[in-house]
């Protein structure tokens, strides 16, 4: 018996339809990710990932920091984009260019032409972080679409309806996958199931997401 026909690394993953301007793209960012490496490494000596804590007070388990002209965070008082690190005070760092060619590279397969990102949010999962169920509504408008990289360990994606309670369906996500959505998909509800234990080789026991936004 050949038991290479069972291993899972070997079997090519289609691109997935989460709806009608919903999709994950297989792979697509897999010729990008060693160019942008250096600039993820001086983002986070320069706004390094912390735990943020929501409205409700609850300390988020992902590590969080952005790139870009503004930046998601939260705190007590609400969710908000600030173009400053709260952090240092200082504006976040520049969206490199290796980013920005990923991200425009990946809504053009998308079917979303000029998307124009002026934020990055970067999470950081370990195993056993996650991302409780929400809607990506603190943007000013909902036009544009949300790019969103993984890279490093699988996670599973819950992508429900504009419902919080519709059923969702669930995708894995792994390196090098993107995954777009926009238009009437724009404000679905979606979570990460936190992690598995796992380790990747070139980012060890984590997952980096990236999430692309037009927010200003
Ligand atoms: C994540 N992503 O994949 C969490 N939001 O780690 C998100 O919450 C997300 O992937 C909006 C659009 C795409 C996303
Ligand atoms: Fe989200």
């Amino acid at each position: 018996m050949n038991l290479d026909l069972f291993a899972p690394d070997d079997i090519p993953l289609l691109d997935v339809p989460l709806g009608p301007r919903a999709v994950v793209l297989r792979g697509l960012a897999l010729p990008y990710v060693e160019a942008l490496l250096p600039d993820l490494d001086r983002i986070f000596t320069a706004a390094p990932p912390r735990h943020m804590v929501t409205p409700g007070g609850f300390r988020m388990s992902v590590a969080l920091t952005n790139c870009g002209a503004l930046g998601w965070t939260t705190d007590r008082r609400g969710y908000r984009y600030s173009d400053t690190d709260p952090q240092t005070g200082q504006c976040w760092p520049a969206l490199p260019d290796t980013f920005l060619s990923l991200a425009r590279s990946a809504a053009d397969a998308a079917g979303f032409s000029d998307f124009q990102p002026d934020a990055c949010l970067i999470n950081r999962y370990v195993p056993g972080a996650g991302v409780s169920l929400h809607q990506d509504k603190n943007e000013r408008n909902f036009d544009a679409p949300i790019v969103s990289v993984s890279m490093g360990i699988p996670a599973v994606f819950l992508f429900g309806g504009l419902q919080r309670s519709d059923r969702a369906q669930r995708v894995l996500l792994q390196h090098g996958d993107v995954a777009v959505w926009g238009g009437p998909d724009r404000l679905r509800y979606h979570a990460v199931s936190p992690l598995k234990d796992a380790t990747h080789p070139l980012f060890g026991a984590a997952r980096i997401n990236l999430t692309f936004r037009q927010a200003g």
